[in-house]
């Protein structure tokens, strides 16, 4: 397996079912670092992690934002790829992430919302977080986009570089990150690319992202990116 000059940032909060059922699916041998960061987990996800042998990060400030910026501090590859484990992302995915950047893309978004995805809600007929995501993603590319149409501006399960990422200079500190990330790599006429996920089931364990305090944070972001 190739292996990349990236560091895997994987963020937990209380996911220990998640992490019991997906660690031995993570493509680790394709980076040069891992790195957990820790949200303040109670329910022994960060002893399962250590005991794995990784190296386990908290964070002094809360937030999964927050978690972006201390993995991005307290890692040093020109790489990043973020990884939730709970049961969401496809670890497959890593890989394809990865290649997109070493072919000079400088953010690469696992989308749920184009060919060939999916996404948690599609076995619904009622999709209101799908729906809110991709009006979203519709006013961010109609208000910042001048390159290809982004299909999925929210899915935080995504590879970025370095020099991208430190250029970005990120203050959101909850959820609305991943937007913000894209909306400012539109503004920064970033080269972005997509490629089709296929959303897992949530494995265990609760949602943090509640949907009318994170709905609010991305209207916020988005008056904030305007100024
Ligand atoms: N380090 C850290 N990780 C967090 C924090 N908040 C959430 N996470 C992790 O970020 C990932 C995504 O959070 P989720 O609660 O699954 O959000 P979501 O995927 O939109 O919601 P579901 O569809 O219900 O899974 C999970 O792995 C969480 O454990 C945080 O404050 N710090
Ligand atoms: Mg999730």
């Amino acid at each position: 397996m190739r292996r990349y000059r990236a560091s895997l940032v994987l963020l937990t909060l209380n996911e220990i079912e998640g992490c019991r059922a997906i660690l031995s699916s993570i493509p680790f041998d394709c980076v040069q670092e891992v790195l957990v960061v820790d949200g303040g987990s109670t329910d022994g996800t960060r002893e399962f992690l250590e005991a794995q042998g990784l190296r386990v990060v908290g964070q002094s400030r809360r937030g999964r934002g927050e978690a972006f910026r201390v993995g991005a501090r307290e890692t040093s590859q020109p790489y990043l790829c973020y990884f939730s484990p709970d049961g969401n992302e496809n670890p497959g995915d890593i890989l394809r992430l990865l290649a997109l950047l070493d072919e000079g893309f400088d953010l690469a978004i696992a989308s749920r919302f184009m060919p060939g995805s999916r996404n948690e809600e599609d076995v619904h007929w009622f999709r209101p977080r799908a729906w809110a995501n991709r009006a979203f993603t519709w006013v961010a590319n109609f208000l910042f986009n001048r390159g290809p149409y982004v299909t999925d501006t929210i899915n935080g399960y995504r590879a970025i570089t370095r020099a991208a990422f430190d250029g970005l200079r990120l203050t959101e500190c909850g959820f609305p990150i991943e937007y913000q990330m894209s909306i400012r790599a539109m503004k920064k006429r970033m080269k972005i690319v997509e490629v089709p996920t296929r959303e897992g089931d949530r494995v265990g364990g609760e949602s943090k992202a509640h949907s009318l305090p994170v709905g609010w944070g991305h209207l916020k972001v988005l008056v904030q990116e305007l100024h």
